[in-house]
């Protein structure tokens, strides 16, 4: 089958990708990535100085998903950039994703004058949800700081912008965030990041040492979440957003799934963190199983056509 896809005026020709945070810290990792099926990476979020991030133990893998409370490890926006350019050289035809934040507020206006300023021509991936920096909450539970954000974000950038959401619970939160991002030109949204402050214990401790154990849950714990989260922003943002789907893909029954609820791209995190760089190959052979079985020749001919009961 045709999985290719497309993001703005990006052309991808696989449907999968990492998410960002796994497989994504370097270089190496990166390569890795780049060299598999995947139709792309996104790189580990940067900041604008290199974080050592929290102590360990800080992720675990549970046979259901993961915890993780990484607390924004990272190599500093120059290191990304960089090796970016070396890709974007190579590969003159694959836009790539940059993942970046800040952890202070004025920290944006000078991550996107750098990015601006870089040779960078893929997609920038604002990330908007992490729930692991210790003192600092979940920037797109404040609906307020996200429209301050991109306000000032769009003013110096004009190249293509997505964000990366945290899960919604209530349809007033999926109407409200829907409001504010559909005032920018935003050529996407990914959705979902981790299920912020769960908390897993082995024997009688907690799995993670950072945040009295609190760490953000993904992989199948968390496959409905994101499906319910695709599908009511696909129903709410302006149609030129399209979507990044993820949380809690194993197999490519998941990601039919979400693209049956309106992803017009697949996030794995989690089991590209058990499985490596190869669970790409077997995703994508899974897809395409699952759609010549239902006579599916492209993405289009079921994106978005999930069918509830009467
Ligand atoms: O580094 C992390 O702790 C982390 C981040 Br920035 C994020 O966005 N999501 C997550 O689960 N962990």
């Amino acid at each position: 089958a045709d999985l290719t896809t497309t993001i703005g005026d990006f052309h991808f020709d696989n449907t999968v990708m990492n998410g960002a945070g796994v497989w994504c810290f370097d270089r190496d990792e990166l390569s890795a990535v780049d060299s598999s099926a995947a139709a792309t990476f996104v790189t580990k979020t940067a900041t604008l100085q290199a974080r050592q991030g929290n102590p360990e133990p800080r992720m675990a893998a549970t046979s259901l998903g993961s915890i993780n409370s990484m607390g924004l490890p990272n190599k500093g926006l120059d290191y990304y950039l960089g090796v970016l350019a070396e890709f974007e050289n190579t590969h003159p035809d694959k836009p790539y994703f940059l993942s970046t934040t800040g952890t202070d507020p004025d920290d944006f206006g000078r991550l996107f004058t750098k990015i601006a300023q870089s040779n960078f021509h893929g997609l920038v991936e604002l990330n908007l949800s992490c729930p692991n920096v210790v003192g600092k909450p979940q920037i797109a539970y404040d609906f307020g700081a996200v429209e301050r954000i991109l306000t000032q974000v769009t003013g110096i950038y004009h190249g293509a912008l997505g964000v990366k959401l945290p899960p919604y619970f209530d349809l007033v939160h999926f109407q409200e965030i829907a409001a504010v991002l559909n005032k920018f030109p935003l050529v996407f949204v990914n959705t979902i990041n981790s299920v912020g402050n769960g908390l897993v214990i082995k024997d009688e401790t907690a799995a993670i040492a950072p945040k009295g154990g609190l760490g953000g849950i993904g992989g199948g714990y968390i496959k409905p979440m994101a499906l319910a989260n695709v599908r009511t922003l696909r129903q709410l943002l302006n149609p030129s957003i399209r979507i990044i789907g993820t949380g809690g893909v194993q197999n490519g029954r998941d990601v039919f799934e979400l693209i049956l609820c309106g992803a017009d791209m697949v996030g794995v995190a989690t089991q590209l963190g058990k499985e490596g760089p190869k669970v790409f190959a077997r995703l994508t052979q899974e897809l395409n199983d699952l759609m010549d079985e239902k006579g599916y020749r492209r993405l289009s001919d079921f994106r978005g056509n999930l069918q509830v009961p009467e």
